[in-house]
């Protein structure tokens, strides 16, 4: 099966309004977390481009390759014993279908709650004797993110000059906190093989889309595939880097920023040759939070760009929608002439 790439015009009818010039690309920002210039550096790149790399993120490499061989584990099941663990409801195994509304993709996934007491049981009993190990590294691995994560939000709020430091945190610190998490297997696709780069096209892995939550945190093997969208609307490769984390900025923390943050909008390319194995970690605000821009974000004068509403409500018209739809748009308050 092929899955063409469409251009963002043909997905998206809303153009972007972003007022922002946008300078000449010069590279993935990089954030090394160690270093002191770390709360500008994330600013900057969570203003221009909605995206940065992390590096020394002080996630043990163990957590890490323990939870990708599990997922590889489980990704290697015969189709019919994965498929035990689905139809997603939204959770669990989906295979080429992402979402209820018709998006497809070159992809196989596991969707999991980041709460590892309440994981499905018809995904449990698929793994059979291995449930605890997956279950202990699933665990280890989302608990060390998630403290790297409320890190960075915290030096994000930190260079944004708002207080309490933990404004941005305490949505994912909360015990109610709606996250979610994330395994994607991109099996080297057969419609490649053999294409020499003149004639390859653009078979699509995942959609071009904008995370709806907070902020997503990304770990890939080296396979390269996945791409940004600059303000511009020009779509560029990231490099693959499997010792680093890369973060997205999501509709929710651009809706906290009053737009001073945007979402960044990305995809996932096949490949034709090696698989690539991701996993993401959704950090999100519980289900009853009211998602509104920070008085402390806006000057003086500033009004909010957004209609009022809850995390609830925004997540419910988010699984409505196709991937590449601009959430945001039916939630914009229009600018008085
Ligand atoms: C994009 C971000 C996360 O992967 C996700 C996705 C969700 C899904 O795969 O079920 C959605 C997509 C994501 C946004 C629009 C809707 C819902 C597929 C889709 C077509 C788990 C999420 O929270 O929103």
């Amino acid at each position: 099966m092929v899955f063409v790439t469409k251009s963002a015009s043909e997905h998206f009818s809303y153009p972007r309004t972003s007022t922002k010039v946008s300078k000449l690309f010069s590279g993935i920002p990089l954030v090394d977390l160690t270093k002191p210039d770390s709360k500008q550096l994330i600013v900057n790149a969570c203003e221009e481009y909605g995206f940065f790399k992390i590096i020394n993120h002080g996630v043990p490499m163990d957590f890490i390759t323990r939870l990708e061989s599990e997922a590889i584990k489980f990704f290697s099941l015969p189709l019919s014993e994965k498929e035990k663990s689905g139809p997603p409801n939204p959770l669990g195994y989906g295979n080429k279908h992402i979402g209820k509304n018709g998006d497809v993709g070159w992809v196989e996934y596991l969707l999991l709650t980041t709460n590892t007491e309440s994981i499905s049981q018809r995904f449990l009993s698929v793994l059979g004797n291995n449930a605890d190990e997956f279950c202990s590294a699933l665990n280890d691995y989302i608990s060390a993110v998630k403290k790297m994560t409320c890190e960075i939000l915290e030096l994000m709020s930190d260079g944004l000059k708002i207080q309490p430091r933990n404004v941005f945190s305490k949505l994912l610190m909360d015990e109610q906190s709606d996250s979610c998490f994330r395994l994607n297997h991109y099996p080297p696709c057969p419609e490649l093989q053999g294409l020499s780069s003149a004639s390859a096209r653009n078979v699509i892995g995942f959609g071009e889309h904008t995370d709806p939550q907070i902020i997503s945190v990304l770990r890939s093997n080296n396979t390269s595939g996945l791409q940004i969208s600059l303000r511009d609307g020009s779509w560029i490769s990231v490099p693959p880097d499997q010792n680093s984390f890369f973060i997205n900025v999501g509709d929710s923390l651009q809706v906290l920023t009053n737009g001073r943050f945007e979402s960044v909008r990305h995809k996932v390319l096949a490949n034709g040759l090696k698989s690539r194995v991701s996993m993401i970690y959704f950090g999100g605000p519980p289900l009853s939070e009211k998602i509104a821009p920070l008085q402390s974000v806006m000057n003086a004068e500033e009004e909010s760009m957004y209609k009022e509403f809850t995390w609830f409500e925004y997540k419910k018209s988010a699984y409505s929608s196709r991937l590449a739809d601009n959430r945001l748009g039916h939630f914009e308050r229009i600018a008085a002439a």
